[in-house]
């Protein structure tokens, strides 16, 4: 019998666990033309989140890659207004103590233009407080100082320059509804528990 119980709870982790992965995509835009796309992967609640893809039509060298607080792209995305700073601190580094969610430091473009982004940051959430679906992704012109410089404007923004690209987070998968509450998540918890000691007593 204990040892039913243990295989089932292996069982209904890793059926939980594996329901937990999301992805979420952004389309980069400048005005008009596509330039970019990234994909965002979590693989369980509380995880890093992993950065993928590619971003084209940049000067070579760094620029400032942040998670802009709206969703909103309009006006060349000034309307997606500051960075994403849910705990009101200061801009930092990703790997700064003190930073803002949205802070992602820099992605490198060649001298193609070409930014290859591989990117895994453990502030930024797909759920939750720090959750970035519905928020803007921001590449800027110049080099984010990552709130080094000694100024007043680097501790907020890091003096990134103009925004050249940007575009909407949003849901890629799985499809079903993200937020779902406190009850629906402990009645789907028991359901797989429940199913997995019938299935596995089925096998035994
Ligand atoms: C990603 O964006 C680039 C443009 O920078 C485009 O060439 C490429 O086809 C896009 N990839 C996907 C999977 O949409
Ligand atoms: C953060 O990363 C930078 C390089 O990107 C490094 O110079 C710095 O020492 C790191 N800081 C910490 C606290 O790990
Ligand atoms: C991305 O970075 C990780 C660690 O920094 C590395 O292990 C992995 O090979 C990289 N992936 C690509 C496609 O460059
Ligand atoms: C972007 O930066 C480059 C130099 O790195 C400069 O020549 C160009 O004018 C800047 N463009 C904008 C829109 O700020
Ligand atoms: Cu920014
Ligand atoms: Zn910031």
């Amino acid at each position: 019998m204990a040892v039913l119980c243990i295989l089932s709870c292996i069982v209904a982790l890793a059926v939980s666990s594996m329901a937990d992965e999301r992805t979420a995509v952004v389309t980069l835009y400048r005005g008009n033309e596509v330039v970019g796309n990234i994909t965002f992967l979590q693989e369980q609640d509380g995880g890093a989140v992993k950065l993928s893809g590619t971003v084209s039509g940049l000067t070579p060298g760094k620029h400032g890659f942040h998670v802009h607080e709206k969703g909103d792209i309009r006006n060349d995305c000034v309307a997606a207004g500051g960075h994403f700073n849910p705990e009101k601190n200061t801009h930092g580094a990703p790997n700064d103590t003190e930073r803002h969610v949205g802070d992602l430091g820099n992605i490198d473009a060649g001298n193609n233009g070409i930014a290859t982004i591989n990117i895994t940051d453990n502030v930024i959430s797909l759920r939750g407080a720090h959750s970035i679906i519905g928020r803007a992704l921001v590449v800027h012109n110049g080099t984010d100082d990552l709130g080094k410089a000694g100024t007043e404007e680097s501790k907020k923004t890091g003096t990134a320059g103009s925004r050249v690209a940007c575009g909407v987070i949003g849901i890629h998968s799985p499809v079903t509804p993200w937020e779902r509450g406190a009850a629906t998540t402990i009645l789907q918890s028991a359901t797989t528990v429940v199913l997995s000691v019938f299935v596995v007593s089925t096998l035994m």
